[in-house]
């Protein structure tokens, strides 16, 4: 049964009015699943702990931090990754978790490229980010000899023993990339599915772009080039 293959870890920062519902939709694909909470000022933990799930805290670092928290919580054969926000659409797991399931994947990510977005046109600052996504990506298949299509989707799926060995680093969302390059670095195979990403639907992001770029591209070389 796939519920009991996978761990379902839900990062959530300040996400009150969303946890509830993607906590009852990630219900129906595992009877695991962790929320880690970033130390939320609004009712995040309270609804979470209302609920059949487990809820741990992050050590106050970022998304990244959250992540690993739930890598070293979680249980089951396969880790699926899914953002609070209503980002990502929880019925889209089964998909996700295919290749892995048939034995053709360790690692799965979503692409927006393939599954399309509400947010990646539109204005500059969007503009930005996804020039910036494509820069890195390009870099992550000349050096791989891969052809993936987004490196910065935080809807994916890992073996956990994989997820374990990659000794994973960085404390923000820089985590999505470092993770795939490690991946590839180690040898494992990765895949993409068609997945769309929605506009969050209530609250504020996490993420200035600004204050993040300098991160991204450090962290993006330091991983292609030296491990
Ligand atoms: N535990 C934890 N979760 C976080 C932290 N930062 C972000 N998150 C969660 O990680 C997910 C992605 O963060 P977002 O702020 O949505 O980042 P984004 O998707 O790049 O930005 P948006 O365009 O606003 O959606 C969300 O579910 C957040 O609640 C953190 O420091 N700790
Ligand atoms: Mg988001």
């Amino acid at each position: 049964m796939l519920e009991d293959r996978i761990t379902i870890v839900i990062p959530a920062k300040n996400e009150e009015k969303s946890i509830q519902g993607i906590i009852e939709k990630c219900q129906k694909y595992s009877n695991e699943i962790i929320v880690v909470d970033g130390h939320s000022t609004d009712r995040t933990r309270e609804v979470a702990e209302s609920m059949n799930v487990k809820v741990y805290l992050d050590n106050r670092k970022g998304k990244g931090d959250a992540l690993r928290v739930g890598i070293s919580k979680a249980s089951k054969e396969i880790i699926v990754f899914i953002d609070s926000d209503c980002s990502h659409d929880p019925d889209g797991i089964p998909k996700l978790v295919q290749p892995i399931i048939e034995g053709k994947a360790d690692h799965v990510t979503g692409s927006r490229m393939k599954g399309g977005s509400d947010e990646l046109h539109g204005d500059v600052g969007k503009f930005i980010r996804m020039i910036g996504s494509d820069i890195i990506t390009l870099g992550i298949n000349y050096r791989f000899r891969v052809r993936l299509t987004d490196s910065q989707n935080g809807f994916r799926a890992i073996k956990r023993d994989v997820a374990v060995s990659l000794d994973l680093r960085e404390n923000i969302t820089t985590i999505e990339q470092e993770m795939i390059i490690k991946t590839l670095r180690k040898g494992y195979r990765m895949a993409e599915v068609a997945s769309h990403e929605y506009r969050r639907k209530y609250g504020d992001s996490n993420i200035k772009v600004s204050k993040v770029c300098f991160r991204y591209v450090y962290s993006w070389l330091k991983y292609l080039l030296f491990g």
